[in-house]
């Protein structure tokens, strides 16, 4: 019989990767609003860390963060209206994934400006200090975002208040075309944490378990007080920046060999070594995560459109 932990995380991270790879097919048929930023590799990251967490504890998802969305219990359904632009999407359809949130499952929505929700994720740890609720704030962010003084201002604030909160670094070696030796000096991000007074932890972003470990590790603590961890996640993209990027300037070679080392399969292996009939668990898994997506896809295709007028509803707090 297989554990219940072990069953949950098999099915985040193919539901995400089944959800991540439709909406990629979906943007070439013409039908998803914007960019799509797909997540393809990272799974591990967005799952590790989420899982576990409570429906109060905040997350600053990235741009390619679908998976954090789900597992933090988002409708799958609301999120795919979202992508289509559809009023029944999650900002009832002013825009597309970027700046989309979900507030009743503590999901801030990202945005455009890179690091730019870090001192907002720093923020939210700061009103559960103060309220004294033992609840964590994790803002996820790409390497190329760490060279931002968003980032730098919202460490320091963290530390020196010692608060609640993770920084989730998933460094994919590229910022869009710029790898990483053109944009910084060092080879791990997480020792930038020292500079502001508390610990940065590196591990394989490919490794769910090792994700888990890290980022568990670092709740705990913030629960308890002890205060914000930069958590680096080494890991790699295996699309372009975007569905509409080519990505000519990396190495054919280095895709492959990150490709060896993807990190469903991974899991995959660990299932078996646990016995499991990992067979069976695949195709039972696949076909339950392929009808979540047909059904939000459904749901998005029939959902209508916004009326013109809605476009200035919920901006305000006090509608003039
Ligand atoms: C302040 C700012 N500068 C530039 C951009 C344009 N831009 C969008 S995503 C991106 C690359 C981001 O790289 P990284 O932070 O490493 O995350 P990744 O996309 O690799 O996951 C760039 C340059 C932006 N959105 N905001």
């Amino acid at each position: 019989m297989e554990n219940k932990e072990d069953r949950e995380l098999y099915f985040y991270l193919k539901l995400t990767r089944e959800f991540e790879d439709r909406v990629s097919k979906l943007h070439r048929q013409g039908k998803i609003l914007g960019g799509v930023y797909s997540g393809r590799g990272q799974e591990a990251i967005v799952v590790g860390v989420c899982y576990g967490l409570r429906r109060e504890d905040f997350i600053a998802p990235l741009h390619r963060d679908m998976g954090a969305f789900l597992v933090k219990g988002v409708d799958p359904n609301r999120l795919m209206a979202q992508l289509f632009g559809k009023k029944t999407g999650l900002s009832k359809g002013k825009d597309s994934f970027l700046h989309a949130g979900d507030l009743s499952r503590g999901v801030f929505g990202a945005t455009s400006m890179l690091a730019s929700t870090l001192p907002v994720a720093a923020g939210a740890a700061l009103k559960f200090r103060m309220k004294k609720e033992s609840h964590v704030a994790v803002a996820f962010f790409g390497e190329g975002a760490s060279s931002r003084g968003d980032f730098h201002e919202a460490l320091n604030f963290a530390g020196i208040h010692k608060l609640p909160v993770l920084f989730v670094c998933e460094n994919n070696f590229y910022a869009y075309s710029t790898p990483q030796n053109m944009q910084m000096a060092v080879e791990d991000v997480a020792i930038r944490a020292e500079g502001y007074g508390f610990k940065g932890a590196v591990c394989s972003g490919n490794d769910l378990h090792a994700v888990m470990k890290t980022a568990h590790a670092a709740v705990e603590r913030a629960r308890e007080g002890e205060g914000p961890t930069l958590i680096e996640c080494k890991t790699y993209r295996y699309h372009g920046h975007s569905e509409h990027d080519q990505p000519f300037y990396r190495p054919q070679n280095e895709l492959i060999e990150w490709e060896s080392r993807d990190p469903i399969q991974r899991f995959e292996i660990y299932l078996e070594k646990k016995g499991y009939n990992v067979d069976q668990m695949k195709a039972d898994t696949e076909r339950e995560v392929k009808a979540i997506t047909d059904e939000a896809v459904r749901f998005a295709e029939e959902s209508p459109w916004p009326e013109g007028k809605e476009a200035i509803e919920d901006l305000y707090a006090n509608p003039f």
